[in-house]
């Protein structure tokens, strides 16, 4: 018994020190998302109940991805349309549809956002994007990967074949999906991809942050808000990509 107190003690402190690793690497999952923030009963984000120093959403109401500190491998803004699939309260009004909000369309099999250190101080700690639409409408819906990146461009983090969309195509939101990464050491990219091949499909909500203080000048659509109700208030005054601290 002498001998395997040591080692059962050892076993412990290796169990331990293995969950703490894996505490430092987060995913999460949000189906049927509708909002960024808890307004309303439906299903919202994590990110602004995690008391992070700051915290940046891309929601693409002002026509632009412009938010400080990323930049996309390839899509564009779509604006308000019958086949346009914003998350669900960019239009004012959670009530099942995003037609007259904005998104971003691929436009190929996957999108990569790259994000800047230098602009946003460090890289962020936590990154999340929704998907919101398949325009080809598989009768089952698509399967989806995401894949977090850390500085060497290393693939740290993987939520995979994930099976969204309920077949409809006109800015139903019931099946809207959020995917995120919380990785302390920082995030340089992340990939949202098609696992059917589509290139016609929609994302929204671009949201990520850190425990620092941000972009030091944010874009000048962008919002620089002190406290969590004013950034509620402002935020539904005025949409696009809105800075919190
Ligand atoms: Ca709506
Ligand atoms: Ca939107
Ligand atoms: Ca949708
Ligand atoms: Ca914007």
């Amino acid at each position: 018994m002498a001998t395997r107190l040591p080692l059962a003690l050892l076993l412990i402190g290796a169990l331990f020190a293995a969950s703490a690793a894996e505490a430092r690497a987060v995913s999460f999952n949000v189906d049927s998302y509708r909002e960024f923030e808890d307004d309303t009963p439906f299903a919202h984000s994590p990110l602004p109940g995690l008391g992070l120093g700051y915290l940046i959403l891309e929601d693409f109401e002002d026509g632009l991805l412009n938010a400080p500190g990323v930049t996309a491998s390839r899509g564009s803004v779509v604006g308000p349309g019958i086949f346009t699939d914003s998350i669900d309260a960019d239009d004012g009004s959670v009530d099942g549809l995003g037609q007259a909000g904005h998104s971003y369309s691929v436009q190929g099999e996957n999108v990569d956002f790259f994000f800047d250190a230098d602009v946003l101080g460090a890289l962020p700690t936590h990154v999340a994007i929704a998907w919101t639409d398949v325009g080809n409408r598989p009768a089952n819906g698509e399967a989806v990967s995401v894949f977090a990146f850390n500085a060497s461009d290393a693939i740290v983090e993987s939520i995979v074949g994930i099976t969204v969309g309920e077949g409809l195509n006109t800015g139903q939101t019931g099946e809207d999906h959020l995917f995120g990464f919380e990785r302390p050491e920082g995030i340089a990219r992340i990939r949202i991809k098609s696992d059917t091949g589509s290139t016609d499909w929609e994302v929204d909500h671009l949201q990520f942050g850190g425990p620092g203080a941000g972009p030091a000048v944010p874009e000048p659509t962008s919002l620089a808000l002190v406290g969590l109700g004013a950034a509620a208030l402002a935020s539904r005054r005025r949409r696009g990509a809105a800075v919190r601290r």
